[in-house]
């Protein structure tokens, strides 16, 4: 018999960042954890999924291949789930134990966007590999970068122009498809808006980072102590 198993709460911070494609996540992110590095005195750890551990980054490259795309929505959220199994294991749960600032480039609500509400997965069985995949380790904030799908799957076409590297497995499905993960997307902030909060992410990189910030300091209290707060403090 399996034991289940049982998990302290860690003290670190879990913030993942979430939404359709070329919203801004990896920009913004890096933009948060330089601030966040300079400002908190924590350690911060920047990762992504699918990804983030040398196996779950292989397993990136298939799923971003399209190598899972033939069997259906529900074998790729497998294969997702694994990833983020060993994702979890060998690089999140530890980080949060050591006390660090974790920030993740999509999570779980990709996974009920794109595999559920976009591709039809049953929203019963998404829930179901949450539960057993993720456990207790659920983020401290989610933040929604929300765009208009046409204008984020031309910024990511401006990214890659020039790279040789055309549209992913994901990037490539119909627009029809991106409009309703934006809307799955926006459904998950209203059903859970203690955890959630949504960025207008059609502004420029600066104004986006403002809006992100002042939503940390208020949501996580301490995180990002201000100027004069630090001043005083010393
Ligand atoms: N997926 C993932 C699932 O289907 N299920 C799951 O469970 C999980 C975890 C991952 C794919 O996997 C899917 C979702 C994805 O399709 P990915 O390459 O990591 O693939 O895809 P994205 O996360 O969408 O990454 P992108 O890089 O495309 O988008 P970002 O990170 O949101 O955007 P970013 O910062 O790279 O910016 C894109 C471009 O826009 C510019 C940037 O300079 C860049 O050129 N930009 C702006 N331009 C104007 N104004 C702004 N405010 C801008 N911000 C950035």
């Amino acid at each position: 018999m399996i034991a289940p198993r049982v998990e302290e709460p860690a003290p670190g911070t879990f913030i993942t960042f979430e939404g359709g494609e070329g919203a801004g996540k990896s920009t913004q992110i890096a933009r948060l954890a330089a601030t966040l590095r300079s400002r908190s005195g924590r350690e911060v750890c920047v990762t992504r999924e699918p990804g983030g551990s040398p196996r779950a980054e292989e397993i990136r490259a298939a799923l971003l291949g399209g190598v899972a795309k033939p069997y259906g929505p529900f074998a790729e959220a497998l294969l997702f789930s694994a990833a983020r199994i060993d994702h979890l294991d060998r690089l999140i749960r530890p980080a949060l134990r050591r006390g660090e600032i974790v920030l993740c480039d999509r999570f779980i609500d990709s996974t009920r966007a794109y595999q559920g509400a976009a591709a039809g997965l049953d929203p019963a069985v998404v829930i179901a590999l949450e539960r057993v995949v993720v456990g207790p380790t659920r983020p401290d904030l989610t933040l929604i970068l929300d765009l208009p799908p046409e204008a984020g799957l031309a910024r990511a076409a401006g990214r890659g122009a020039g790279t040789g590297q055309g549209a992913d497995r994901f990037e490539a499905e119909s627009l029809d498809f991106h409009a309703r993960l934006r809307d799955a997307f926006l459904a998950i902030a209203r059903a859970e808006p203690e955890r959630c909060a949504v960025i207008d992410a059609g502004r420029d990189p600066d104004s986006v980072e403002v809006a992100i910030r002042a939503l940390v300091a208020a949501r996580l209290s301490g995180l990002l102590p201000t100027e004069r707060s630090r001043g005083d403090a010393a």
